[in-house]
């Protein structure tokens, strides 16, 4: 069985962690095939990528068979999901995490590096990391603190309790939590509305929020001026110009 799928309906992109026997449990396979998909969602013509896994669950992080084997280079595995981290980030458009059952571990730091999580109710995170004792990594001291805050994010880290649905919501973990039994057709709604707006725009703002998260308010204001030199000149601002004149919908080409 293939580790990760790959479908592109459209201008909607899907990769599909397919292990769901290991709750998608991530290996070097796994990694690899991810990593390939990205890059072919990159060069395709989607304007939103969903991320999400086989079965009953998210993802269950790393493989702890493949890790208890004892032949992980530690430092060096994690350049792998390291490319896969920065990979989802600099992706030019939306990636929409679809988080059914657990996200755990690498598994949860997955869902965190997608620009919009989108729950059912019987979704779970556990961060997983210290109870195994491990620190956290794939980018989960990035995203974390900026989605939770520091104390929270702390304490989820150090503590690794379950963190249900309701309470990911309120936490800012998640973007939007729906009845299990509604959960597809919310995805495909929350992809197609994505997938109709501005892509150039949704990349741009990927771009300005991973800026401002590192650098000082004098920057990201001149990083801001030049991403919208570039949106100023682009098709779909025209078209949104003419749109808001003529009292229509915009209809936004993308890239
Ligand atoms: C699994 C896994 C799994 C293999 C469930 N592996 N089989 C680490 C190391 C190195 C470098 C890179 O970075 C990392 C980062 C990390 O991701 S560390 C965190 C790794 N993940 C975990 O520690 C989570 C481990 N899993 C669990 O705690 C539980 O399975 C959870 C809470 C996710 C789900 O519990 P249940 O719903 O009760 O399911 P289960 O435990 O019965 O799992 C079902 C099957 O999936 C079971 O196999 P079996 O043959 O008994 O049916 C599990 O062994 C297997 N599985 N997670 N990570």
């Amino acid at each position: 069985m293939e580790p990760v799928k790959y479908e592109l309906s459209g201008s909607v992109a899907t990769i599909t962690l397919n292990r769901p026997d290991r709750l998608n449990a991530i290996n070097r396979q796994t990694l690899a095939a991810l990593s390939e998909y990205l890059e072919q969602t990159a060069a395709s013509g989607a304007r939103v990528l969903v991320l999400r896994g086989a079965g009953r669950a998210f993802c269950a992080g790393q493989d702890l068979e493949e890790a208890r084997g004892g032949e992980l280079d530690y430092e060096a595995h994690l350049e792998s999901y390291n490319r896969v981290f920065r990979q989802i980030r600099e992706l030019p458009l939306p990636v929409v995490a679809a988080v059914q059952g657990v996200a755990a571990g690498a598994g949860m730091s997955l869902a965190l590096a997608a620009d919009y999580r989108l729950l059912s109710e019987s979704a779970v995170f556990i961060t997983a990391f210290a109870r195994i004792g491990l620190a956290p990594d794939t980018g989960m001291t990035y995203t974390l603190p900026r989605l939770v805050g520091w104390g929270r994010a702390f304490e989820l880290l150090a503590l690794s309790p379950e963190v249900a649905a309701a309470e990911a919501l309120e936490l800012g973990l998640a973007n939007r939590v729906v009845a299990d039994e509604a959960f597809e057709e919310e995805l495909q709604a929350v992809a197609g509305l994505l997938a109709s707006g501005p892509t150039l725009v949704h990349s741009l703002i990927k771009k300005a929020l991973d800026y401002s998260a590192t650098h000082p308010a004098a920057e990201v204001l001149a990083y801001e001026a030049a991403l919208q030199k570039l949106a100023g000149a682009s098709h779909d601002h025209r078209e949104g110009l003419a749109a808001f004149a003529e009292k229509r919908r915009p209809d936004f080409k993308g890239r």
